[in-house]
């Protein structure tokens, strides 16, 4: 874990300076409130696997990040020993909800553009396993003609851009930034047309034909991957899509174990979080966030909602979960594709 670092809160509206040499690593998020408690587990999944000390810059869109979130996260960080600041960024009539992707994970291109120095991007919905910060490594030997870090996406990636987001050449949650400037986002996303994952086009757009690809160790998405394998696991896992191992009620976790599915990393550095939270005042406040995260997200109709919808249901039945899902397991090829433990 990182040595204990002088903990710095930051609220302004500027943009961080850049320039300086970086002395430690960097890694940059961003979250609304919907996403507190998933971004603390993640940020305490990255010290307890990580070997090399870093920063942390936490982005939010504008009156989307409540303050009293802001402080309980800056506290958590303390206690884990990272240094961090948060970045409040302006909203952007172009900035979309699709689905459900919230217009926050258009601050990915903002904060790109502010940091110029290298730096790792993560979504707040992945977890850290060891290597992780192998990436950093990847990150300092690339280019600027390079302009990207990029994870692989197995063995069915496409060479070409396509308007579908699961045959675009790189999934956008895991992006290493190398030091220098930006290509210019803002002209491409004003003509684009709306496709589905908006940001998730345009970095392809932009980046796919010249980005330094790395191992799709380093962002593994669940949709694709049924089982952990253990004595090969993936450096960073990536929850994408609308059902997430938080909206799972507690009770029927056992049958992701008994799987071994890859909901279970997020499982256990959610329990290694909890634990080193014991017998500190953050347990409280940190059981109001946990409650919170289970019945975030937002009901939608269409099929690629149809997991979420069913982890909302078994919250809703209470102690009928357990016996709806014996009864769904006898009929588990119905089950929508990624919906551990179901599936
Ligand atoms: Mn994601």
């Amino acid at each position: 874990m990182a040595a204990k670092q002088r903990f710095v809160l930051s609220t302004q509206k500027q943009m961080a300076t850049s320039g300086e040499a970086p002395e430690l690593h960097r890694v940059v998020c961003a979250i609304d409130s919907n996403m507190v408690f998933p971004l603390a587990v993640l940020v305490s999944s990255m010290c307890k696997s990580g070997t090399k000390p870093f920063r942390l810059t936490v982005g939010y869109l504008d009156g989307t990040l409540p303050e009293a979130a802001r402080e309980y996260l800056a506290r958590i960080f303390s206690h884990l020993g990272i240094a961090a600041d948060f970045l409040n960024l302006d909203n952007d009539a172009r900035f979309i909800t699709q689905g459900h992707i919230s217009p926050t994970t258009f601050a990915k291109f903002l904060l790109g553009d502010a940091i110029s120095d290298e730096h790792l991007w993560l979504d707040a919905d992945t977890v850290a396993l060891p290597g992780w910060d192998g990436i950093f490594d990847e990150i300092a030997t690339a280019s600027s003609a390079e302009g990207l870090v990029v994870a692989l996406r197995g063995s069915d990636a496409s060479a070409s851009a396509s308007a579908n987001p699961s045959d675009l050449p790189f999934n956008a949650g895991v992006l290493g930034w190398p030091q220098g400037k930006r290509r210019d986002w803002q002209a491409p996303l004003a003509s684009l047309a709306v496709v589905d994952t908006q940001e998730q086009y345009l970095f392809n757009l932009l980046y796919s034909q010249t980005a330094k690809w790395v191992s799709e160790n380093f962002n593994t998405l669940t949709y694709r991957l049924n089982k952990l394998n253990r004595l090969d696991l993936p450096f960073i896992v990536h929850y994408a899509g609308p059902h997430k191992p938080w909206h799972l009620v507690p009770s029927l976790r056992h049958r992701c174990l008994l799987h071994d599915c890859p909901w279970v990393a997020w499982f256990e550095a959610e329990a290694a979080f909890l634990i080193s939270l014991s017998d500190t005042e953050l347990l409280t406040p940190t059981r109001r966030y946990r409650v919170g995260a289970v019945s975030s997200g937002r009901l939608q109709w269409g099929r690629e909602s149809s997991g979420y919808r069913l982890l909302r249901l078994l919250q809703w039945l209470g102690p009928l979960a357990k016996p709806l899902v014996g009864l769904l397991s006898l009929g588990r090829r119905w089950i929508p594709r990624g919906t551990h433990p179901l599936h």
